[in-house]
Protein backbone atom coordinates (compact mmCIF):
# COMPACT_ATOMS: atom_id res chain seq x y z
CA UNK A 1 0.00 0.00 0.00
CA UNK A 2 1.54 3.21 -1.39
CA UNK A 3 -0.44 6.06 0.75
CA UNK A 4 0.26 10.02 -0.52
CA UNK A 5 -0.49 12.27 2.19
CA UNK A 6 -1.57 15.53 0.43
CA UNK A 7 -1.06 18.38 3.29
CA UNK A 8 1.31 16.19 5.28
CA UNK A 9 2.76 19.20 6.60
CA UNK A 10 -0.46 20.31 8.49
CA UNK A 11 -2.13 18.88 11.53
CA UNK A 12 -4.27 15.93 10.45
CA UNK A 13 -1.76 15.13 7.54
CA UNK A 14 1.28 15.41 9.40
CA UNK A 15 -0.02 12.38 12.58
CA UNK A 16 -1.67 10.82 9.46
CA UNK A 17 1.31 10.11 7.71
CA UNK A 18 3.30 9.41 10.76
CA UNK A 19 0.79 7.20 11.57
CA UNK A 20 0.22 5.45 8.11
CA UNK A 21 4.49 4.86 8.36
CA UNK A 22 4.14 2.87 11.66
CA UNK A 23 1.57 0.90 10.39
CA UNK A 24 3.84 -0.31 7.23
CA UNK A 25 2.21 2.02 4.97
CA UNK A 26 4.96 3.52 2.64
CA UNK A 27 4.27 7.06 2.75
CA UNK A 28 4.67 10.46 0.73
CA UNK A 29 3.77 13.44 1.95
CA UNK A 30 3.24 16.34 -0.79
CA UNK A 31 3.12 20.13 0.52
CA UNK A 32 3.65 23.72 -0.55
CA UNK A 33 3.90 24.60 2.99
CA UNK A 34 1.78 27.58 2.29
CA UNK A 35 0.17 27.11 5.89
CA UNK A 36 3.48 28.22 7.09
CA UNK A 37 3.82 31.22 5.36
CA UNK A 38 -0.44 32.26 5.69
CA UNK A 39 1.00 31.93 9.62
CA UNK A 40 3.65 34.06 9.05
CA UNK A 41 1.73 36.84 7.17
CA UNK A 42 -1.03 36.85 9.40
CA UNK A 43 1.59 37.60 12.77
CA UNK A 44 0.71 34.28 14.32
CA UNK A 45 1.74 30.94 15.51
CA UNK A 46 1.67 27.45 16.74
CA UNK A 47 1.33 27.24 20.16
CA UNK A 48 3.86 23.88 20.38
CA UNK A 49 6.82 24.47 18.32
CA UNK A 50 7.11 22.77 15.08
CA UNK A 51 10.32 21.96 13.32
CA UNK A 52 10.91 22.16 9.37
CA UNK A 53 9.26 19.34 7.67
CA UNK A 54 12.94 17.81 6.39
CA UNK A 55 13.87 17.66 9.96
CA UNK A 56 10.56 16.24 11.38
CA UNK A 57 11.25 13.28 8.40
CA UNK A 58 14.42 12.94 9.59
CA UNK A 59 13.91 11.98 13.13
CA UNK A 60 11.24 10.37 12.05
CA UNK A 61 13.45 7.69 10.40
CA UNK A 62 16.33 8.27 13.08
CA UNK A 63 13.56 6.54 15.56
CA UNK A 64 11.81 4.67 13.11
CA UNK A 65 14.25 3.52 10.45
CA UNK A 66 11.24 4.21 7.91
CA UNK A 67 11.32 7.03 5.00
CA UNK A 68 9.12 8.97 4.07
CA UNK A 69 9.12 11.01 0.15
CA UNK A 70 8.95 14.35 0.05
CA UNK A 71 7.11 16.71 -2.59
CA UNK A 72 7.23 20.44 -1.87
CA UNK A 73 4.79 21.91 -4.29
CA UNK A 74 1.81 23.41 -5.06
CA UNK A 75 -1.42 20.61 -6.10
CA UNK A 76 -2.79 24.17 -7.88
CA UNK A 77 0.51 23.25 -10.14
CA UNK A 78 -0.62 20.44 -12.74
CA UNK A 79 2.66 20.09 -14.12
CA UNK A 80 4.17 19.27 -10.54
CA UNK A 81 1.05 16.97 -9.29
CA UNK A 82 1.17 14.93 -11.98
CA UNK A 83 5.21 14.51 -11.60
CA UNK A 84 4.86 14.24 -8.31
CA UNK A 85 1.66 11.02 -8.67
CA UNK A 86 3.71 9.18 -11.73
CA UNK A 87 7.19 9.19 -9.39
CA UNK A 88 5.76 7.92 -6.42
CA UNK A 89 2.66 5.67 -7.76
CA UNK A 90 0.21 5.73 -4.78
CA UNK A 91 -2.60 3.19 -4.38
CA UNK A 92 -3.91 6.03 -1.94
CA UNK A 93 -4.36 9.21 -2.32
CA UNK A 94 -5.10 11.34 1.23
CA UNK A 95 -6.23 14.37 0.69
CA UNK A 96 -6.00 17.31 3.54
CA UNK A 97 -4.16 20.04 1.12
CA UNK A 98 -6.42 22.61 1.37
CA UNK A 99 -6.72 26.13 2.56
CA UNK A 100 -9.20 25.09 5.88
CA UNK A 101 -9.87 28.13 7.93
CA UNK A 102 -13.44 29.69 7.78
CA UNK A 103 -12.40 33.18 9.30
CA UNK A 104 -9.39 32.94 6.72
CA UNK A 105 -11.82 32.84 3.97
CA UNK A 106 -14.62 35.26 5.45
CA UNK A 107 -11.39 38.19 5.41
CA UNK A 108 -12.17 40.01 2.28
CA UNK A 109 -12.92 39.31 -1.58
CA UNK A 110 -9.39 38.13 -2.48
CA UNK A 111 -9.07 35.65 0.88
CA UNK A 112 -12.29 34.24 -0.25
CA UNK A 113 -11.71 34.02 -4.20
CA UNK A 114 -7.85 32.37 -2.85
CA UNK A 115 -9.36 29.78 -0.43
CA UNK A 116 -11.68 28.93 -3.43
CA UNK A 117 -9.34 28.46 -6.18
CA UNK A 118 -7.09 26.73 -3.95
CA UNK A 119 -9.25 24.28 -2.78
CA UNK A 120 -11.76 23.29 -6.11
CA UNK A 121 -8.62 23.65 -8.57
CA UNK A 122 -6.09 21.64 -6.24
CA UNK A 123 -8.87 18.68 -6.12
CA UNK A 124 -9.86 18.74 -9.85
CA UNK A 125 -6.58 18.39 -10.83
CA UNK A 126 -5.51 15.46 -8.56
CA UNK A 127 -9.53 14.22 -10.33
CA UNK A 128 -7.75 14.59 -13.70
CA UNK A 129 -4.29 13.49 -12.75
CA UNK A 130 -6.17 10.21 -11.28
CA UNK A 131 -8.17 9.82 -14.40
CA UNK A 132 -5.14 10.16 -16.25
CA UNK A 133 -2.26 8.09 -15.00
CA UNK A 134 -3.93 6.43 -11.28
CA UNK A 135 -7.71 5.40 -12.67
CA UNK A 136 -7.22 2.73 -9.86
CA UNK A 137 -6.09 5.21 -7.00
CA UNK A 138 -8.82 5.32 -3.92
CA UNK A 139 -9.28 9.14 -3.32
CA UNK A 140 -9.67 9.45 0.51
CA UNK A 141 -10.51 13.46 0.16
CA UNK A 142 -11.39 15.57 3.66
CA UNK A 143 -14.77 17.14 4.02
CA UNK A 144 -16.11 18.60 6.84
CA UNK A 145 -19.48 18.87 8.86
CA UNK A 146 -19.79 21.80 8.02
CA UNK A 147 -21.27 21.46 4.23
CA UNK A 148 -24.80 20.32 5.97
CA UNK A 149 -25.33 23.41 8.11
CA UNK A 150 -27.48 23.06 10.56
CA UNK A 151 -30.95 21.43 8.91
CA UNK A 152 -33.79 20.84 11.15
CA UNK A 153 -34.05 17.31 10.61
CA UNK A 154 -31.21 14.72 11.25
CA UNK A 155 -28.15 14.88 9.29
CA UNK A 156 -27.19 11.55 6.83
CA UNK A 157 -24.43 10.40 5.97
CA UNK A 158 -23.70 12.26 2.57
CA UNK A 159 -27.15 11.16 1.14
CA UNK A 160 -30.67 11.42 1.89
CA UNK A 161 -33.94 9.27 0.32
CA UNK A 162 -36.59 11.34 -0.48
CA UNK A 163 -40.18 10.65 -1.33
CA UNK A 164 -41.48 13.61 -3.49
CA UNK A 165 -44.94 13.92 -5.65
CA UNK A 166 -45.61 9.94 -5.29
CA UNK A 167 -41.56 9.16 -6.20
CA UNK A 168 -38.64 8.23 -4.22
CA UNK A 169 -34.69 8.42 -5.19
CA UNK A 170 -31.59 8.41 -2.87
CA UNK A 171 -30.20 12.09 -3.04
CA UNK A 172 -27.22 13.99 -2.12
CA UNK A 173 -28.13 15.27 1.03
CA UNK A 174 -28.32 18.93 0.88
CA UNK A 175 -26.00 21.35 1.83
CA UNK A 176 -26.57 24.82 3.52
CA UNK A 177 -22.75 25.70 4.20
CA UNK A 178 -21.72 28.64 7.12
CA UNK A 179 -18.45 30.22 5.08
CA UNK A 180 -16.48 30.32 1.69
CA UNK A 181 -14.45 27.67 3.08
CA UNK A 182 -17.42 25.32 4.03
CA UNK A 183 -18.87 26.20 0.52
CA UNK A 184 -15.46 25.37 -1.48
CA UNK A 185 -15.61 21.66 0.21
CA UNK A 186 -19.31 21.62 -1.26
CA UNK A 187 -17.86 22.40 -4.13
CA UNK A 188 -14.95 19.71 -4.11
CA UNK A 189 -17.76 17.15 -3.06
CA UNK A 190 -19.68 17.76 -6.10
CA UNK A 191 -16.73 17.46 -8.24
CA UNK A 192 -15.75 14.64 -7.14
CA UNK A 193 -19.17 12.90 -7.20
CA UNK A 194 -19.12 13.60 -11.15
CA UNK A 195 -15.53 12.37 -11.42
CA UNK A 196 -16.54 9.04 -10.35
CA UNK A 197 -19.89 9.26 -12.24
CA UNK A 198 -18.22 9.77 -15.34
CA UNK A 199 -14.43 7.94 -15.39
CA UNK A 200 -15.15 5.56 -12.76
CA UNK A 201 -12.91 6.64 -9.72
CA UNK A 202 -13.11 5.29 -6.28
CA UNK A 203 -13.64 8.12 -3.66
CA UNK A 204 -14.40 8.25 0.10
CA UNK A 205 -15.13 11.84 1.38
CA UNK A 206 -14.94 12.28 4.98
CA UNK A 207 -17.23 14.81 6.48
CA UNK A 208 -14.97 15.43 9.61
CA UNK A 209 -16.10 17.30 12.70
CA UNK A 210 -13.65 19.68 14.66
CA UNK A 211 -10.67 18.07 15.48
CA UNK A 212 -8.69 18.47 18.56
CA UNK A 213 -5.85 17.18 21.16
CA UNK A 214 -2.46 17.20 19.81
CA UNK A 215 -1.19 14.02 21.08
CA UNK A 216 -1.49 11.01 18.82
CA UNK A 217 1.11 7.81 19.74
CA UNK A 218 3.64 8.69 16.52
CA UNK A 219 3.66 12.27 17.23
CA UNK A 220 4.61 12.03 21.56
CA UNK A 221 7.40 9.99 20.48
CA UNK A 222 9.89 12.75 20.12
CA UNK A 223 9.83 16.44 20.31
CA UNK A 224 10.86 17.09 17.01
CA UNK A 225 7.44 15.29 15.52
CA UNK A 226 5.49 17.42 17.71
CA UNK A 227 2.09 18.58 15.96
CA UNK A 228 0.87 21.61 15.30
CA UNK A 229 -1.68 23.76 17.94
CA UNK A 230 -3.50 26.38 16.74
CA UNK A 231 -5.08 29.01 19.08
CA UNK A 232 -5.46 32.24 17.60
CA UNK A 233 -8.36 33.75 15.78
CA UNK A 234 -8.13 33.08 12.61
CA UNK A 235 -6.76 29.46 12.29
CA UNK A 236 -7.64 28.07 16.18
CA UNK A 237 -10.38 26.20 16.75
CA UNK A 238 -12.72 26.03 19.63
CA UNK A 239 -11.76 23.16 21.60
CA UNK A 240 -7.93 24.21 21.13
CA UNK A 241 -8.59 27.60 21.80
CA UNK A 242 -10.41 26.81 24.80
CA UNK A 243 -7.81 24.91 26.35
CA UNK A 244 -5.57 27.35 25.93
CA UNK A 245 -7.14 30.24 27.37
CA UNK A 246 -7.80 28.39 30.29
CA UNK A 247 -4.18 28.09 30.50
CA UNK A 248 -3.17 31.51 30.08
CA UNK A 249 -5.68 32.86 32.60
CA UNK A 250 -7.43 34.09 29.39
CA UNK A 251 -12.11 34.17 29.30
CA UNK A 252 -13.07 31.32 27.22
CA UNK A 253 -14.36 33.16 24.21
CA UNK A 254 -17.58 31.43 23.34
CA UNK A 255 -19.46 33.22 20.87
CA UNK A 256 -22.85 34.38 21.33
CA UNK A 257 -25.21 32.41 23.28
CA UNK A 258 -23.07 29.42 22.73
CA UNK A 259 -25.72 26.77 21.38
CA UNK A 260 -23.94 26.16 18.02
CA UNK A 261 -23.51 22.70 18.01
CA UNK A 262 -20.79 20.83 16.48
CA UNK A 263 -19.49 17.39 15.96
CA UNK A 264 -16.13 16.64 17.69
CA UNK A 265 -13.73 14.19 16.94
CA UNK A 266 -9.76 13.60 19.00
CA UNK A 267 -7.21 13.84 16.54
CA UNK A 268 -5.81 10.37 17.69
CA UNK A 269 -9.59 9.49 16.45
CA UNK A 270 -8.71 11.19 12.64
CA UNK A 271 -5.64 8.96 12.40
CA UNK A 272 -7.40 5.96 12.83
CA UNK A 273 -10.37 6.58 10.84
CA UNK A 274 -8.10 7.25 7.74
CA UNK A 275 -6.30 4.33 7.89
CA UNK A 276 -10.03 2.63 8.28
CA UNK A 277 -11.47 4.16 5.03
CA UNK A 278 -8.11 3.59 3.29
CA UNK A 279 -8.07 -0.46 3.99
CA UNK A 280 -12.16 -0.42 3.35
CA UNK A 281 -11.65 0.90 0.09
CA UNK A 282 -14.67 2.62 -2.38
CA UNK A 283 -15.53 0.36 -5.19
CA UNK A 284 -14.96 1.87 -8.95
CA UNK A 285 -17.25 4.30 -9.43
CA UNK A 286 -18.40 5.08 -6.11
CA UNK A 287 -18.59 8.21 -4.47
CA UNK A 288 -18.91 7.30 -0.75
CA UNK A 289 -19.56 9.78 2.20
CA UNK A 290 -18.36 9.17 5.76
CA UNK A 291 -19.91 11.42 8.84
CA UNK A 292 -16.29 11.32 10.95
CA UNK A 293 -17.12 12.38 14.29
CA UNK A 294 -17.35 10.86 17.94
CA UNK A 295 -19.22 13.13 19.69
CA UNK A 296 -21.36 15.75 19.69
CA UNK A 297 -21.28 19.03 21.89
CA UNK A 298 -22.54 22.57 21.92
CA UNK A 299 -19.49 25.26 22.06
CA UNK A 300 -20.89 26.53 25.50
CA UNK A 301 -20.84 22.82 26.94
CA UNK A 302 -17.68 22.71 25.42
CA UNK A 303 -16.29 25.65 27.44
CA UNK A 304 -17.84 24.21 30.75
CA UNK A 305 -16.34 20.72 30.02
CA UNK A 306 -12.80 22.96 29.99
CA UNK A 307 -13.64 24.82 32.98
CA UNK A 308 -14.07 21.60 35.08
CA UNK A 309 -11.45 19.85 33.58
CA UNK A 310 -8.99 23.08 34.14
CA UNK A 311 -10.37 22.93 37.78
CA UNK A 312 -8.24 19.80 39.14
CA UNK A 313 -5.12 21.72 37.73
CA UNK A 314 -6.03 24.83 40.20
CA UNK A 315 -6.68 27.10 36.76
CA UNK A 316 -9.77 29.10 37.42
CA UNK A 317 -11.87 29.83 34.73
CA UNK A 318 -14.08 32.70 33.49
CA UNK A 319 -16.32 32.04 30.71
CA UNK A 320 -17.21 35.43 28.15
CA UNK A 321 -20.09 35.27 25.66
CA UNK A 322 -18.86 37.80 23.31
CA UNK A 323 -20.81 39.23 20.52
CA UNK A 324 -20.76 36.65 17.64
CA UNK A 325 -18.54 37.94 14.61
CA UNK A 326 -20.11 34.95 12.26
CA UNK A 327 -23.74 34.26 10.73
CA UNK A 328 -24.76 31.26 12.04
CA UNK A 329 -27.73 30.07 14.21
CA UNK A 330 -26.90 29.62 17.86
CA UNK A 331 -29.81 27.65 19.07
CA UNK A 332 -31.01 25.31 16.42
CA UNK A 333 -31.64 21.35 16.40
CA UNK A 334 -28.55 18.95 15.10
CA UNK A 335 -28.65 15.24 15.15
CA UNK A 336 -25.96 14.28 12.58
CA UNK A 337 -25.40 10.21 11.82
CA UNK A 338 -21.94 8.72 12.41
CA UNK A 339 -22.22 4.95 11.70
CA UNK A 340 -20.34 4.27 8.95
CA UNK A 341 -17.08 4.27 11.13
CA UNK A 342 -17.76 2.88 14.16
CA UNK A 343 -19.31 -0.06 11.59
CA UNK A 344 -15.89 -0.31 10.49
CA UNK A 345 -14.32 -1.02 13.73
CA UNK A 346 -14.04 2.71 15.39
CA UNK A 347 -13.30 2.67 18.81
CA UNK A 348 -13.65 6.42 19.56
CA UNK A 349 -11.69 8.04 22.42
CA UNK A 350 -14.01 10.06 24.38
CA UNK A 351 -13.54 14.01 25.29
CA UNK A 352 -13.82 13.77 28.91
CA UNK A 353 -11.04 11.34 29.22
CA UNK A 354 -8.39 13.58 26.82
CA UNK A 355 -9.14 16.63 27.94
CA UNK A 356 -6.39 17.26 30.39
CA UNK A 357 -4.08 14.38 28.80
CA UNK A 358 -4.26 15.46 25.15
CA UNK A 359 -4.90 19.27 25.16
CA UNK A 360 -4.61 21.00 29.06
CA UNK A 361 -0.87 19.86 29.24
CA UNK A 362 -0.19 20.61 26.46
CA UNK A 363 -1.55 24.18 26.52
CA UNK A 364 -0.28 24.66 30.13
CA UNK A 365 3.54 23.31 29.08
CA UNK A 366 3.68 25.71 26.53
CA UNK A 367 1.80 28.87 27.54
CA UNK A 368 4.31 30.84 27.29
CA UNK A 369 4.65 31.35 23.80
CA UNK A 370 1.17 32.15 23.73
CA UNK A 371 0.97 35.93 22.07
CA UNK A 372 -2.21 37.02 24.08
CA UNK A 373 -2.85 39.85 20.80
CA UNK A 374 -4.28 36.59 18.93
CA UNK A 375 -6.49 35.30 21.28
CA UNK A 376 -9.82 37.54 20.25
CA UNK A 377 -11.40 36.95 16.96
CA UNK A 378 -10.43 39.74 14.17
CA UNK A 379 -12.86 38.10 11.52
CA UNK A 380 -16.52 38.95 11.11
CA UNK A 381 -18.99 37.82 9.13
CA UNK A 382 -21.19 40.91 9.30
CA UNK A 383 -21.37 43.63 6.18
CA UNK A 384 -21.29 46.42 8.43
CA UNK A 385 -18.66 45.76 10.69
CA UNK A 386 -16.13 45.19 7.99
CA UNK A 387 -14.27 48.59 8.64
CA UNK A 388 -14.21 47.93 12.18
CA UNK A 389 -12.98 44.62 12.35
CA UNK A 390 -11.66 42.93 9.33
CA UNK A 391 -10.47 45.54 6.46
CA UNK A 392 -6.94 44.57 5.60
CA UNK A 393 -6.39 48.61 5.09
CA UNK A 394 -7.18 49.19 8.93
CA UNK A 395 -3.50 50.53 9.91
CA UNK A 396 -2.84 49.51 13.79
CA UNK A 397 -5.09 47.85 15.92
CA UNK A 398 -8.59 46.92 15.40
CA UNK A 399 -11.73 46.65 17.61
CA UNK A 400 -10.94 44.86 20.99
CA UNK A 401 -7.32 45.37 20.37
CA UNK A 402 -7.86 42.74 17.24
CA UNK A 403 -4.73 42.87 14.62
CA UNK A 404 -6.64 43.09 11.48
CA UNK A 405 -5.04 40.76 8.48
CA UNK A 406 -3.15 41.14 5.21
CA UNK A 407 -3.86 39.53 1.84
CA UNK A 408 -2.35 36.09 0.74
CA UNK A 409 0.36 36.19 -1.65
CA UNK A 410 0.84 33.32 -4.31
CA UNK A 411 2.59 30.85 -3.11
CA UNK A 412 6.10 29.30 -5.37
CA UNK A 413 5.25 26.49 -6.39
CA UNK A 414 8.60 24.42 -5.07
P1 LIG B 1 -3.67 22.57 8.08
O1 LIG B 1 -3.78 23.97 7.60
O2 LIG B 1 -2.98 22.31 9.36
O3 LIG B 1 -2.98 21.66 6.95
C1 LIG B 1 -3.26 21.78 5.59
C2 LIG B 1 -1.96 21.52 4.84
O4 LIG B 1 -2.22 21.58 3.43
C3 LIG B 1 -0.89 22.58 5.14
O5 LIG B 1 0.33 21.96 5.51
C4 LIG B 1 -0.76 23.36 3.83
O6 LIG B 1 0.55 23.84 3.63
C5 LIG B 1 -1.20 22.32 2.80
N1 LIG B 1 -1.77 22.93 1.57
C6 LIG B 1 -2.77 23.83 1.48
N2 LIG B 1 -3.00 24.14 0.18
C7 LIG B 1 -2.12 23.41 -0.55
C8 LIG B 1 -1.85 23.33 -1.94
N3 LIG B 1 -2.52 24.06 -2.83
N4 LIG B 1 -0.88 22.47 -2.36
C9 LIG B 1 -0.17 21.73 -1.47
N5 LIG B 1 -0.38 21.78 -0.13
C10 LIG B 1 -1.34 22.63 0.32
O7 LIG B 1 -5.16 21.98 8.11
P2 LIG B 1 -5.74 20.71 8.91
O8 LIG B 1 -6.37 21.21 10.15
O9 LIG B 1 -4.71 19.65 8.97
O10 LIG B 1 -6.90 20.26 7.93
C11 LIG B 1 -6.62 19.33 6.90
C12 LIG B 1 -7.88 19.02 6.13
O11 LIG B 1 -8.86 18.50 7.03
C13 LIG B 1 -8.51 20.22 5.45
O12 LIG B 1 -8.99 19.84 4.18
C14 LIG B 1 -9.68 20.58 6.35
O13 LIG B 1 -10.71 21.14 5.59
C15 LIG B 1 -10.07 19.24 6.92
N6 LIG B 1 -10.69 19.36 8.26
C16 LIG B 1 -9.98 19.84 9.32
C17 LIG B 1 -10.58 19.93 10.57
C18 LIG B 1 -9.88 20.48 11.78
O14 LIG B 1 -10.53 20.62 12.84
N7 LIG B 1 -8.61 20.80 11.72
C19 LIG B 1 -11.90 19.50 10.72
C20 LIG B 1 -12.60 19.00 9.62
C21 LIG B 1 -11.98 18.93 8.38
N1 LIG C 1 -16.47 29.39 18.22
C1 LIG C 1 -16.61 30.02 19.45
N2 LIG C 1 -15.49 30.56 20.01
C2 LIG C 1 -14.26 30.47 19.44
C3 LIG C 1 -14.12 29.80 18.21
C4 LIG C 1 -15.25 29.29 17.62
O1 LIG C 1 -17.70 30.11 20.00
O2 LIG C 1 -13.30 30.98 20.03
C5 LIG C 1 -17.66 28.78 17.60
C6 LIG C 1 -17.93 29.23 16.17
O3 LIG C 1 -18.74 30.39 16.16
C7 LIG C 1 -18.62 28.00 15.60
C8 LIG C 1 -17.99 26.85 16.35
O4 LIG C 1 -17.39 27.40 17.51
O5 LIG C 1 -19.99 28.03 15.90
C9 LIG C 1 -16.93 26.11 15.56
O6 LIG C 1 -15.94 27.01 15.14
P1 LIG C 1 -14.44 26.50 14.86
O7 LIG C 1 -13.60 27.68 14.53
O8 LIG C 1 -14.00 25.62 15.96
O9 LIG C 1 -14.68 25.54 13.62
P2 LIG C 1 -15.04 25.85 12.09
O10 LIG C 1 -14.91 27.27 11.74
O11 LIG C 1 -16.35 25.20 11.80
O12 LIG C 1 -13.88 25.10 11.32
C10 LIG C 1 -13.18 23.97 11.86
C11 LIG C 1 -11.96 23.73 10.96
C12 LIG C 1 -12.46 23.38 9.56
C13 LIG C 1 -13.41 22.20 9.64
C14 LIG C 1 -14.55 22.45 10.62
C15 LIG C 1 -15.37 21.20 10.90
O13 LIG C 1 -11.15 24.90 10.93
O14 LIG C 1 -11.35 23.07 8.75
O15 LIG C 1 -13.95 21.97 8.37
O16 LIG C 1 -14.00 22.82 11.89
S1 LIG C 1 -17.07 21.59 11.13
O17 LIG C 1 -17.18 22.63 12.15
O18 LIG C 1 -17.75 20.37 11.52
O19 LIG C 1 -17.55 22.09 9.84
Amino acid sequence: MKALVIGGDGYCGWATALHLSNQGYEVGILDNLSRRYWDTKLGVDTLTPIAPIQKRLQRWQELTGKTIDLFIGDITDYDFLSKSLRQFEPTTIVHFGEQRSAPYSMIDREHAVFTQVNNVVGTLNILYAMKEDFPDCHLVKLGTMGEYGTPNIDIEEGYIEIEHNGRKDTLPYPKQPGSFYHLSKVHDSHNIHFACKIWGLRATDLNQGIVYGVKTEETAMDELLINRLDYDGVFGTALNRFCIQAAIGHPLTVYGKGGQTRGLLDIRDTVRCMKLAIDNPAEPGQFRVFNQFTELFSVGDLALKVKKAAAKMDLEVKIDNLPNPRVELEEHYFNAKNTKLLDLGLKPHLLDESLLDSLLNFATKYQNRVDKQQILPTVSWHRQQKEEVTSPTNNGTGKNGSIPVSSPEPVAAN
